[in-house]
């Protein structure tokens, strides 16, 4: 022991440095060094360390942290394997431009001779030649820090790389003689590098403009929200001032109130069939090809911080304009330059369609309520229970948000379109760690619920206090699963059958009985009519008694 601060230690102070706040960690052999420093006093000048008991939760905590805050995270894993656990993550946060450093250990590299040398047989298990691999093809850039006096330029740069736009997690590989050697300081304070923020090229913004002013039918195709607060406010003046529908295809995030006169629900097929402009905002899928395309002559505009998603093999949606930046901002200077309309004939006609697709919505869901209800049935339930608590929704197979009057930027959260399913509980956590006064609900199927690894999500709320409200909708299957074979295969062999195989999850557990295992309060509710009281009840356990309170909801 050299007694001088280690590797380990300088990592720690310059993720604080950064504004980290967490490390989301699961930890082993790889993590002495960490836990030495951790342990070692000074614990302000460090992220604070958070046990996460799998790592699907790690990630997913980071990710609904981030959501909220903007401020990327810190997740420290176990070498290879804990990696392993761990892509999904990355694949979601990658897919949802979520900053983040991810880090594993790598086995030590030295068989003896050396502080933090192998020591047990797993150190030689665990050797992989390109350990990076397993998370490469997803995050923007990857490392192993190789030299002690190396860890504040390599956490700099891996923290510049994840929030430059398009942001997203990087990885870094960590060996254990590396981070237990002594350490240098600091030559220079952190930042040492400044993200790369793109604004919009104006001649770009000035044809979009143009295309858009000159149109008498367009449209404007949304799926991650419209750049938070500001850029949501933005959207709402542009398309009332200039009555364009908004769709919200497959939406990820809220882009516009649900009762704005121009909310065209989420299907933009009827709108698109005749729009002569598209603006698709921060969209990976605008539409569904297969199903739909725009006319041959409309112009397709598209705007984002990355409006081509370059990191997607194949995306040919046609692209007449594209802007890059961040979407408040390139939605600020369409704003301006757009100015405002003369005389425009088409607001009643585009604000009573929007109106017949909430209301169709709204009927479909009050036709729901028996028992079992349907999901969107339980949506109006759960919606009116956020509107009178300003609640934020993360939802996973959840509650259908089509139906539910959503009115502020940070209203829900879907769980992103990698599909990495086990997302919602534990981003619902996330949240609830970055906004300790916020009622935060997840909506999640069973299947998404078991996803999630519920007890090791159960016990991090129990251990770091995040009472949430979580509601299990169960139809005891892979409903999505059933559905995908009827779209393809609507007459065959697995529609006709009684029960269609590999989509059934019964006979599915009690999971009130599971979230009483954790002390939580749980209820299991089968009518439709009986929702309203129990989602009031539960939510004065989760404000009141700050304890999780799960919501087992039978549905259809
Ligand atoms: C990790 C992972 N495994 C498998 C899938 C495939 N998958 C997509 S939807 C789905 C079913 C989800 O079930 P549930 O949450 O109960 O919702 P439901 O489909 O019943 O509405 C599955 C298995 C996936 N998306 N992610």
């Amino acid at each position: 022991m050299s007694g001088e601060p280690s590797t380990g230690r300088a990592l720690l102070h310059r993720f604080k440095t950064l504004g980290i706040d967490y490390l989301f960690a699961n930890s082993g052999t790889d993590f002495p060094p960490l836990i030495e420093a951790l342990a070692g006093g000074d614990v302000a000048a460090m992220p604070q360390p958070l046990v996460m008991p799998h790592e699907h939760a790690a990630m997913g905590m980071a990710h609904g942290y981030t959501l909220a805050t903007g401020k990327p995270q810190a997740v420290m894993v176990h070498t290879n394997v804990g990696l392993a656990n761990a892509a999904i993550g990355a694949l979601n946060a990658a897919y949802d431009q979520i900053p983040m450093i991810l880090c594993s250990g790598r086995t030590p590299a030295t068989e003896s001779g050396r502080l933090g040398s192998r020591s047990n047989p797993i150190n030689w298990g665990q050797e992989m030649r390109d350990q990076a691999a397993l998370v490469r093809e997803v995050v923007k850039w990857d490392y192993e820090l190789r030299f002690p006096e190396q860890v504040y330029d390599v956490v700099d740069r891996a923290w510049a790389i994840a929030m430059s736009q398009p942001r997203g997690p990087v990885y870094l590989s960590l060996p254990r003689e590396v981070l237990s050697a002594p350490c240098p300081p600091p030559l220079q304070p952190a930042p040492t590098l400044v993200p790369v923020q793109i604004g919009p090229v104006h001649k770009d913004v000035a044809r979009a403009a143009e295309i858009l002013t000159a149109a008498e039918r367009p449209l404007f195709i949304v799926q991650r929200g419209a750049g938070g607060a500001v850029g949501f406010a933005t959207l709402a003046g542009l398309v009332e001032r200039w009555s364009i529908p908004v769709a919200q295809f497959w939406p990820l995030q809220l882009a516009i109130a649900s009762d704005h006169a121009m909310n065209a629900g989420y299907d933009p097929a009827p709108w698109l069939v005749e729009a002569d402009a598209v603006l698709v905002i921060n969209a990976l899928t605008p539409w569904a090809p297969s199903q739909v395309s725009p006319p041959d002559d409309c112009k397709v505009i598209h705007i984002g911080p990355d409006p081509l998603f370059a990191r997607y093999p194949i995306r040919g949606f046609r692209a007449d304009v594209t802007v890059a930046g961040e979407v408040a901002a390139v939605l600020a200077a369409l704003d301006a330059e757009m100015g405002a309309p003369g005389e425009l004939t088409r607001r009643a006609h585009v604000a009573g369609r929007c109106a017949e697709i909430r209301s169709a919505a709204e009927a479909e869901a009050a036709a729901g309520r028996g028992a079992p209800m349907t999901k969107a049935w339980a949506a109006q339930c759960v919606s009116d229970l956020l509107a009178e608590h300003d609640g934020v929704l993360f939802t996973e197979l959840g509650c259908p948000t089509a139906n539910m009057t959503l009115r502020h930027a940070e209203a829900f959260y879907q769980e992103p379109h990698s599909g990495g399913l086990g997302w919602g509980f534990p981003a619902a956590l996330g949240r609830r760690l970055a906004e300790p006064g916020r009622l935060v609900v997840a909506t999640v199927g069973d299947g998404s619920y078991i996803f999630a690894n519920p007890t090791a999500c159960h016990q991090i709320a129990e251990a770091l206090d995040l009472p949430i409200l979580l509601v299990v909708l169960n139809n005891a299957a892979w409903d999505a699963v059933r559905r995908a074979t009827l779209e393809i295969f609507p007459d065959g062999h697995a529609a006709r059958a009684n029960a269609m195989p590999l989509t059934s999850l019964a006979p599915t557990p009690d999971f009130a009985k599971l979230a009483e295992a954790h002390r939580a309060w749980s209820q299991t509710v089968e009518a439709g009519r009986e929702l309203p009281a129990a989602l009031a009840h539960a939510a004065q356990v989760v404000l009141k008694e700050r304890r999780l309170a799960l919501l087992e909801v039978r549905v259809s």
